[in-house]
């Protein structure tokens, strides 16, 4: 992907001739709109100080002009429809277009206007996560400013005094505005584009749903019991890989806006991480690790050098955090005969299958019958079978052939001969199992109720 198959998805072209038109005149910047949900490429600063740009998960960042010196950005609160994996959409709430909304970058140093414009049915605000602003812009609804009604502009302008990996939300109406999906991140850069450079910046927002399988809108009182995982609202196998080329430095920051926390847990390489939600981590404080948690309402960045080529899983480390809506409700079969059950139950539906005697597994390969617009709960096919897999799930493709700059899935990864597990063909396995040290006579008698010994 390019600039030019940007600038060709949906409505961002009108972007880009609103902001020579109507740059320096008195009016609101253009609001692009973006509907679709796959991963576009870094969007290059056209004016102002230089910056390394970041490429969204499933997602992009919000164009902007230069006014007078301030970048200005137009965000619109609205009701949108977004594909959280092919098979499946949700009504959902965000802005321009998308859900999460684009990723706002700056650069340490800039002062920024953003124009909001609330086009949902009830009021909302935008609370900057993690930026160190005037108290009057920190987006708090009745505390800092009053609600923004439907159909009102407010306006937000500050200065961004740290670099580092933020993000943005209402706090208006909070719970059901986040749970139908309304955030976005919001980096700033530094104000030297070589400190703490990397080759690939990748940036993606941990959010949740709840919606019934068979739905499309989520439910929006929901406490703790979502039902799908997501990263940039897009669940596996909707997630677009991370594409890197061997030898690459790179950085993988994410927010959590869920209710929950995200042992993330990258395979094939050890990381280190470098910001938090206060900024940048000095290098004597980083200790390596291979799985970092993001607790509610945090940030991390971590980085590590993509030296091991192939295809490496990449996922939160809880299991039912990786599995879409079908499968929490599903009773513990494992080791149940269900034969006799199923013999009564067919002759009532014909089509009925028992399952899960012997674990879920088989579940990966079928195609089960499903309500519409809802996703198998573990899915996804890799080069050797299923991959067995839902919710916050994709590869980190690290492969010698990816040109820089490239981010299009280059394909599976070609194994080196005789590096793949294989399957032992010779003598089988001896079926009969060897008797344990035979047990001791003196602690038999030693565990006896006493009182037993003298009848
Ligand atoms: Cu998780």
């Amino acid at each position: 992907m390019d600039r030019r198959q940007f600038l060709r998805g949906t409505g961002a072209a009108v972007l880009g001739a609103g902001l020579v038109s109507k740059a320096g005149a008195a009016s609101l910047p253009e609001a692009p709109i973006f509907t679709n949900p796959a991963t576009q490429p870094p969007l290059h600063p056209h004016a102002g100080r230089p910056y390394n740009p970041v490429v969204t998960l499933n997602g992009w960042s919000l164009p902007w002009r230069m006014k007078d010196g301030v970048k200005e950005f137009h965000l619109l609160a609205e009701p949108v429809v977004r594909e959280l994996a092919p098979g499946m959409t949700a009504n959902l709430w965000g802005y321009n277009g998308s859900s999460p909304g684009p990723t706002i970058e700056c650069v340490e140093g800039d002062r920024i206007r953003i124009f909001v414009t609330n086009k949902l049915p009830e009021h909302t605000t935008v609370h900057w996560h993690g930026i160190i602003l005037p108290n009057g812009m920190d987006g708090v609804g009745g505390l800092n400013q009053p609600q923004i009604k439907p159909g009102k502009t407010f306006v937000y302008e500050f200065n961004m005094t740290k670099s580092g990996t933020f993000m943005y939300h209402p706090h208006a109406d909070e719970m059901v505005q986040m749970a139908m999906g309304m955030m976005g991140m919001l980096i700033v850069h530094p104000n030297d584009p070589e400190f703490m450079r990397v080759d690939r910046d990748f940036v993606f927002m941990l959010n949740a749903f709840d919606i019934e399988p068979g739905a499309a809108t989520p439910m929006i009182n929901t406490m703790l019991n979502f039902n799908l995982w997501c990263w940039n609202s897009r669940v596996f196998p909707g997630i677009d890989p991370l594409v890197c080329r061997t030898g690459d430095r790179v950085r993988i920051r994410s927010g959590n806006l869920t209710m929950t926390n995200h042992p993330l847990h990258l395979h094939g390489v050890d990381f280190e991480v470098t910001g938090t939600d206060g900024g940048w981590v000095p290098k004597s404080a980083r200790w390596p690790e291979v799985t970092t948690d993001v607790a509610i309402g945090q940030m991390r960045a971590f980085e590590f050098l993509a030296d091991n080529p192939g295809d490496w899983a990449f996922h939160c480390h809880k299991s039912h955090h990786t599995m879409n809506a079908m499968g929490h409700d599903v009773p513990t079969m494992i080791g149940v005969d269900q034969r006799e059950v199923t013999k009564a139950i067919s002759k009532l539906l014909p089509d009925y299958m028992e399952m899960g005697s012997a674990g879920m597994a088989e579940m990966g390969a079928m195609e089960m019958p499903l309500p519409d617009n809802t996703l198998p709960m573990m899915t996804g096919w890799g080069q050797y079978g299923p991959i067995e897999m839902g919710g916050m799930f994709t590869v980190v493709k690290v492969h010698d052939d990816v040109k820089p700059g490239d981010y299009s899935d280059p394909g599976w990864y070609k194994h080196p001969e005789g590096t793949v597990a294989w399957e032992w063909t010779g003598e089988p396995l001896q079926a009969e199992r060897h008797p344990g040290p035979a047990a001791d006579e003196s602690t038999l008698n030693a565990v006896k109720p006493s009182g037993h010994q003298h009848h």
